[in-house]
């Protein structure tokens, strides 16, 4: 799991949180969704059944949309726009985390999973809307008592942005004041989609008020000579608009489509592939499968059109 977050060990009693980390599953080919596993780790002396309190998702990482952690009991210098929220009070009695849109629409509840002093939640991403993983998060914690935890207290944290392709050593080092420490970074870009790639470097230190620095990475991958690219347009067929979906190859690589335009790229070695668009926001039975055969050098057009609708129609019965 990649870390997101580092809190500092002692700012709090009862739900001192001290690590966030998240991991995003790949969707399978029958369908299973992409699911979002977030794991929070408190101090060693916490019990974390008593924790409750609020995570606040960012998902369109727009400041300007959807509301301020401060309106239900973050903090000020929590700099996001919260698209949705998990409502972890059901979790000391029920085993429940709720999500609920901003606007109070209760969307679901995934479970919550406790081991010595951390608490695993798996969220389908698809209960997120529109999601790719990608999200500005905040968090408030603490017990039926009051909130004790924020997390950051100023500013956010990204999750989904673990890159895969990068592994770096040493992991942990102590640093003394004025030396120096070279870490190496491994690329591994077997499994990457032709294009530029962006990444962080988050190195956690003791300093209070940047207890995170960032280096900022990025590498671009060029196409092989034997690859081929598919390309085209995700869209709804009752209302004709782009819409966001996964287009996977079968035993190969996937991408996604954008949410507004619904265009996508796929590149693929030659031959003949399976492809298919799964829905991002509808149950995973939404979707369409093609077969292709790519050349190298070559390109291929490939629209897709996925039947989803996407509305809460009322039901009306009569006698
Ligand atoms: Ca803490
Ligand atoms: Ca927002
Ligand atoms: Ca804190």
């Amino acid at each position: 799991m990649d870390p997101f977050i580092f809190d500092p060990q002692g700012d709090a009693g009862q739900a001192d949180l001290v690590l966030g980390e998240a991991a995003i599953s790949d969707p399978g080919w029958d369908g299973e969704p992409s699911a979002l596993t977030l794991r929070l780790t408190f101090a060693a002396a916490v019990a974390p059944h008593d924790v409750v309190g609020y995570i606040y998702l960012d998902t369109d990482r727009n400041p300007d949309t959807g509301r301020s952690p401060r309106d239900m009991g973050g903090l000020a210098g929590q700099d996001i726009g919260y698209d949705y929220y998990l409502d972890l009070f059901g979790l000391p009695s029920l085993g429940l985390v709720d999500v609920w849109r901003q606007d109070g629409v209760y969307i679901g509840s995934a479970v919550g999973e406790y081991t010595a002093h951390s608490l695993t939640i798996v969220l389908p991403l698809s209960l997120l809307g529109r999601e790719d993983g990608v999200m500005d998060v905040a968090l408030a914690l603490g017990t039926i008592q009051g909130a004790e935890d924020w997390a950051p207290e100023i500013g956010h944290a990204i999750i989904g942005l673990g890159a895969d392709w990068l592994t770096e050593s040493p992991v942990v080092e102590d640093v003394p004041a004025e030396a120096e420490q070279t870490i190496l970074l491994s690329l591994d870009t077997s499994r990457l989609q032709p294009g530029l790639h962006t990444a962080r470097l988050a190195i956690a230190n003791d300093d209070p008020l940047t207890p995170l620095l960032y280096v900022p990475l990025s590498i671009t991958v060029e196409s092989a000579p034997t690859m081929g690219r598919l390309m085209g347009r995700v869209t709804n067929r009752y209302t004709g608009q782009g819409m966001g979906a996964r287009i996977l190859a079968q035993g190969g690589p996937y991408t996604s489509s954008d949410p507004d335009t619904g265009q996508y790229t796929l590149w693929l070695e030659e031959g003949d592939w399976l492809v298919r668009a799964i829905a991002l926001s509808a149950p995973a039975s939404v979707s369409q499968t093609v077969t292709v055969n790519v050349s190298a050098q070559g390109m291929l057009d490939q629209d897709f059109i996925l039947a989803w609708c996407d509305l809460y129609l009322p039901l009306v019965m009569r006698e």
